[in-house]
């Protein structure tokens, strides 16, 4: 599924802004026919944003269960004869769509997009009421998983994940139009020979009109032109996408039909580089890359995880202010303006499935296991195995042509150092290798299954570990939190694969200060990241250090977070704490 454009051949309209909204708590909304008419006692709710901050309600921010959205649009007039189609770039949890009084579309999933052609339900000039039914429960068949318990006052959600459970319309809504015959999907595989590039590239359509596709430079010159659904362009003395340096050419596939007509046209802009693992080195364009960056969040004041162009140019502003290359999309798959900006001010990502909290022992504390198998049967079974592969696919389909994404990232700390754990993921791997190549993939890995112990870093081809030695162990002792991090680390060394260290951080209270070993303080937090960096200076395989987390975000409610998690380097408003600046003088170093 091709995003909306705006081409020679294509018009899109945003959707965005005020959308009527109701609570359903019974979910009586669907038999009682609610987009059959304007939804009753509707108040008004900005889109795109999570709905749980917006009312002045505790209820609302905890609220499980069906919402309702609802907007009337007018199909422009010029669209008569056109295919039409609304697009929803993610709803989350999962949504089912109404054009008028009939369903267009369902989708299980919150962090990736999906359309429904609506031709047969519009006329061109005339308005149509677009109705969005979204829950936001979480089961073990849910990518996350959560569960509802029933308690004495009444059902509750909980999930693994300490990150809050931001629900609703996320990112934009669009009606788009196109020819009947049109392009949709393109894939592109870059390669580098020599001074030169290559360009392969794939252009599924609809109808059987030509394919013709023309590669222009940055300044709009042809460089090389291409006819055929298939084949490979060359660049000669290319321009390399690289760190640091996202330059971009631009690929246009057109539809031309008999009378030599364009009856569509896309665009896909291409970075051309390679990414490789050899040995213990991440290579990109042949280099030994070295990431430095962050675990970040979708995750802001009032609009939850709602898309907001300003604060994402300011944090690339702050990731180049802290001399960061690269970040992950922790825990689930960002808005497509995030990837495309990365695109352009290059950016490295390790791009990530929502499977994250598939481990019912991370206890200890911190989440609060209560007795469930991870996997079995009952809880994370072949059903959510089913779920998140096709989560892997969706990302996959959505990411695949940009040139910051250098490695995929299928799961966030599941439980592996058990048999199920091995027999889940063997075919989640298998799967993803499937379905592109060109990437090296991996999951990430949690403290609970040391070096030793994890049975699923076999399948890996870069091992990404999330470490809290001086923190969640060794708590206020950083030199005995020293030597049992870098013999652990030494055993995953010695795997000959490249490691990059995924997460480590300690939570900080801006302004809390100390002379020495205090957590919590801004003073700790600094000697907390010291120490790390001198264990990953000492082994030659650490290929990578994002600390967690770029900011300080919201969290679900627990005796081990105040005011959600501290860990970030910025505050949640994004103000520097003292790390920001150590971590600058080390980055701005190494860059
Ligand atoms: C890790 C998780 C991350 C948490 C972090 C923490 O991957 O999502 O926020 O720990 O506890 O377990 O701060």
């Amino acid at each position: 599924m091709l995003r909306p454009q705006d081409t020679a051949t294509r018009e899109r309209k945003r959707l965005d802004g005020l959308w009527q909204f109701a609570f359903d708590p019974a979910g009586e909304g669907s038999g009682a026919r609610w987009f059959a008419g304007p939804l009753a006692d509707a108040r008004e709710m900005p889109v795109p944003a999570s709905f749980n901050d917006i009312p002045a309600d505790p209820a609302a921010r905890d609220y499980a269960g069906d919402v309702w959205y609802q907007t009337t649009v007018r199909v422009p007039r010029g669209w008569a004869g056109r295919r039409v189609v609304l697009h929803f770039e993610s709803v989350t949890h999962r949504a089912t769509v109404w054009a008028g009084d009939i369903e267009v579309a369902s989708h299980e999933g919150g962090y990736t997009p999906f359309a429904a052609d609506i031709t047969d339900q519009v006329r061109a000039g005339e308005p149509v009421r677009v109705t969005v039914l979204v829950n936001n429960t979480l089961s073990f068949q849910s990518i996350p998983p959560g569960v509802i318990e029933d308690g004495p006052a009444g059902p509750r959600q909980r999930y693994w994940h300490d990150f809050f459970n931001y629900a609703g319309i996320h990112r934009s809504v669009w009606l788009h139009q196109t020819a009947a015959e049109h392009i949709t999907d393109i894939t592109v595989v870059t390669g580098l020979d020599g001074a030169d590039g290559t360009v392969g590239y794939t252009i599924e359509a609809e109808g059987s009109a030509r394919t013709r596709v023309v590669l222009r430079d940055a300044s709009g010159r042809v460089v090389a032109e291409g006819s055929g659904p298939r084949g490979e362009l060359r660049v000669e003395n290319v321009h390399r996408w690289a760190p640091g340096d996202g330059y971009l050419y631009d690929l246009e596939a057109q539809l031309v039909d008999d009378a030599g007509r364009v009856v569509d046209s896309y665009h896909q802009s291409v970075g051309v580089r390679t990414v490789k693992v050899s040995g213990n080195r991440f290579l990109i364009n042949g280099e030994p890359f070295h990431f430095t960056g962050f675990g970040k969040h979708e995750d802001l004041a009032v609009i939850g995880k709602g898309h907001n162009d300003a604060f994402m140019v300011h944090d690339f502003e702050l990731l180049d202010w802290i001399g960061a290359n690269s970040f992950r999309t922790s825990h689930y798959p960002y808005a497509e303006e995030v990837l495309d900006y990365a695109d352009r001010r290059g950016i490295v990502l390790i791009d990530e499935t929502a499977a994250v909290g598939l481990n019912m022992g991370l206890g200890g504390g911190i989440f609060g296991a209560q007795g469930y198998t991870t996997f079995s049967d009952d809880t994370i079974n072949e059903r959510t195995r089913e779920v998140h592969a096709q989560a892997i696919r969706e990302l996959v389909a959505r990411d695949k042509n940009h040139p910051s994404v250098v490695l995929w990232s299928i799961a966030n700390e599941p439980e592996s150092d058990t048999e199920g754990a091995e027999n889940y993921f063997r075919p989640l791997f298998d799967l993803v290798r499937g379905l592109d190549p060109t990437r090296p993939a991996g999951f990430v890995n949690v403290m609970l299954a040391p070096y030793g112990k994890c049975r699923v870093s076999q399948f890996a081809d870069v091992l990404m570990l999330n470490r809290y030695y001086g923190w969640y162990t060794h708590t206020g002792d950083l030199a005995a939190a020293e030597l049992a991090w870098e013999q652990e680390l030494r055993g995953w060394a010695g795997e000959n694969k490249p490691i990059i260290i995924t997460e480590y951080g300690a939570d900080t209270q801006p302004g809390l200060h100390a002379i020495g070993n205090q957590p919590w303080t801004e003073e700790y937090q600094v000697e907390y990241l010291d120490m790390n960096h001198r264990v990953f200076d000492r082994i030659d395989a650490v290929v990578g250090e994002q600390v967690w987390n770029f900011a300080d975000f919201a969290t679900t409610s627990g005796v081990m977070r105040v005011g959600g998690n501290k860990k970030g380097v910025f505050t949640r408003d994004r103000q520097p704490k003292a790390a920001a600046h150590a971590l600058r003088r080390r980055w701005r170093k190494k860059i």
